[in-house]
């Protein structure tokens, strides 16, 4: 049962479709304290309660412990320390074990504080800037049902393509065509399986978008149309912010038409991003809305049929506002020189380091929202939902019979609905690894279904066991791109030595394609989970409370990725029977039946292992070097 309640006059999103009418407080559920002006709520957690959900976020997939901060960031450092991460996915789950489910949904645009037995480790505390918020209550028999029915109110999950689930190579800094030829040669050369390439900003004439640099993208169509034929797609970048440049069409057609965020005179605010010096255009407002998305014509007029939003947080480096005032503040240093004390320089050296999406930023511009004038940090986890909701309706015209791979770096719960999301910039770590892991269910729980992480590790160098390590994971993530940073090693797999296993992997990665899809397409209709914790999907198991590194895929298989560097295998708890395949290729695998338990299992560098309940099997198909041809 969802009980909606309204607190104040909350700013609508769109998170919710179906109507639900505002039930009076006094059904409200008595574990949760309200705050005087309701501006927060409290729950006394018990010993054995455990909270799950808040989609991407950091720590492990049972929450309790730390603070989650709604509050969509640029964020490069996905490390313990950090509160927000670029989405704000407000669903979370009591779990007490025999006892009380209870979801709650804080449908709230701005900061959204959840403090998960942190402050007090018996607590958890719920907190919004302004009371003005609207709260859902899920009430149910159990922690599944209560989910299938918060995701039945927000709506169907986007479904991607099934090429979307193909290998995706990416990386920052292909600068031309030539770049993009290589890997798909390669791949090609060493029988590599492959169904698309990501072009990231360099593509762009300095960074402006819905431009192409007309010499290392020369011929761009015949391009896209010679890739076509060897039946890989090309998935550009699109970032928000128009560059700066009288007489560059997205930025002329902007002005003239009020089309930009506006600072507090009413000017179209300045903010600087890759292009320099640019504009975000004000997603609130449905013209610009229609405007932004039909510019994707220009793409998919020349056959290109899948799309990333980057930036959309939105990212700031600076504002003109911001560089000017911290420009004052540096100056001041030549005084100093022989003075200056530690205290001094920290706060120096926070001036420049904190230019970059800073808080006071998103306090110095403004959209306009049903003809009203809103400051955008009331509203700041929508703008990328406003982005992604205008392009994927747009896209139903420019390109009626496409079905088009989209997904978003930024996020908000009803998103879900038009777009994906990949998780950003992760790390080459192992730890990362262990990352993705604990996103997947609560990411699924808030509807995002079509999900990944930088295969590999976005930021810093891979090893070659890494890379397999995390393909490993990738593998069943219905987004599967290997993708690093600029200045990074070359994350590529031809540029590794043991090739014949890589392949083994994509094989097998295309082996279960057909399997993964028609679970993907089983959770979109069914609003169900695709990947669930142990600890929901056997309730009554008080072992499958510890397990936070082992998730249900489906109804049928368990996933037991190894994510600890020079491992050959690792514990695994089995909460009923079940056969491991362990498999090198998908031809090359045994089978071994186990009881419930607790097991350590092999897992060399090069093995795969799935477990399958008993009386099920795994569902492996012939595989091929694309999707187009299985
Ligand atoms: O400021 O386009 O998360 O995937 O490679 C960095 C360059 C901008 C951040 C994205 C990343 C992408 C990078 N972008």
């Amino acid at each position: 049962m969802v009980s909606k309640f309204v607190f104040g006059n909350p700013i609508r999103t769109k998170a919710v479709i179906e109507e639900i009418a505002p039930a009076d407080f006094s059904i409200m559920n008595p574990l949760l304290k309200f705050s005087e002006d309701k501006s927060s709520f409290t729950i006394d957690l018990l010993p054995d309660d455990s909270i799950y959900g808040l989609g991407e976020s950091l720590h492990g997939m049972n929450k309790r412990g730390f603070i989650y901060v709604s509050n969509n960031t640029d964020q490069v450092h996905h490390d313990e320390n950090q509160y927000s991460l670029y989405g704000s996915h407000n669903f979370v789950l009591l779990n007490r074990f025999k006892g009380l489910k209870l979801g709650l949904f804080v449908d709230y645009p701005a900061k959204t504080t959840f403090d998960i037995g942190f402050t007090d480790k018996d607590v958890m505390k719920v907190s919004v800037e302004e009371p003005d918020y609207t709260l859902y209550v899920v009430e149910g028999d159990s922690a599944l049902s209560i989910i299938t029915e918060f995701r039945k109110i927000i709506g169907k999950s986007y479904k991607a393509p099934l090429w979307g689930f193909g290998y995706g190579q990416s990386r920052w800094g292909y600068k031309c065509t030539e770049d993009i030829l290589k890997v798909v040669e390669e791949h090609k050369r060493l029988n590599l399986p492959l169904d698309s390439v990501y072009m990231d900003i360099d593509y762009m004439q300095d960074y402006a978008v819905f431009t192409i640099n007309p010499e290392r993208y020369h011929y761009f169509e015949d391009f896209v149309k010679k890739m076509k034929e060897e039946h890989i797609h090309l998935v550009p970048a699109i970032d928000p912010a128009v560059k700066r440049l009288k007489g560059y069409f997205v930025y002329d057609e902007g002005v003239e038409n009020n089309y930009f965020c506006k600072d507090e005179e009413g000017n179209d605010f300045p903010v600087a991003v890759w292009p320099g010096l640019a504009h975000l255009p004000d997603f609130f407002k449905p013209e610009v809305k229609k405007w932004f998305g039909q510019k994707y014509k220009l793409f998919t007029d020349v056959g290109i049929d899948g799309f990333w939003n980057d930036m959309n947080e939105p990212a700031i480096f600076y504002s003109s506002k911001s560089i000017k005032a911290a420009a004052d503040k540096l100056a001041t240093l030549k005084d100093k020189t022989e003075t200056l004390n530690l205290s001094e320089l920290w706060d120096y050296l926070d001036t420049a380091s904190g230019l970059a999406n800073n808080a006071e930023d998103y306090k110095s511009f403004y959209h306009e929202i049903d003809g009203k004038k809103v400051r955008h940090d009331r509203v700041h986890n929508l703008y990328a939902f406003n982005m992604v909701e205008g392009i994927s309706k747009e896209f139903k015209e420019i390109a009626p019979d496409k079905e088009i791979l989209f997904f978003s770096r930024s996020s908000y719960v009803g998103q879900h609905r038009y777009s994906g999301i990949w998780t950003g910039d992760n790390s080459s770590y192992y730890s990362h690894i262990k990352l993705i892991l604990s996103q997947l269910p609560g990411l699924n729980m808030n509807g995002f279904l079509y999900v990944g992480a930088d295969t590999g590790g976005f930021a810093f160098n891979v090893s070659e066991p890494l890379l397999m390590r995390f393909m490993q994971i990738s593998m069943f993530t219905p987004l599967f791109r290997n993708h690093c940073a600029l200045g990074c090693r070359d994350q590529e797999i031809y540029n590794f030595k043991d090739i014949d296993s890589f392949r083994n992997m994509l094989n097998l990665r295309y082996a279960l394609i057909p399997e993964l899809y028609r679970i993907y397409n089983d959770c979109i209709e069914n609003s169900k989970l695709m990947f669930t914790p142990l600890a929901l999907a056997y309730p009554d198991d008080r072992a499958c409370l510890d397990v936070d590194d082992q998730l249900m895929l489906g109804d049928d298989y368990m996933i037991v990725p190894v994510y600890e560097a020079n491992a050959t295998g690792r514990y695994v708890y089995l909460p009923e029977d079940m056969t491991a395949y362990v498999l090198k290729s998908d031809k090359d695998y045994k089978t071994v039946n186990m009881e419930k338990g607790y097991h350590h299992i092999d897992i060399a560098l090069n093995e795969l292992v799935i477990f399958v309940k008993k009386g099920k099997e795994l569902k492996l198909s012939k595989p091929a070097n694309n999707t187009a041809l299985l």
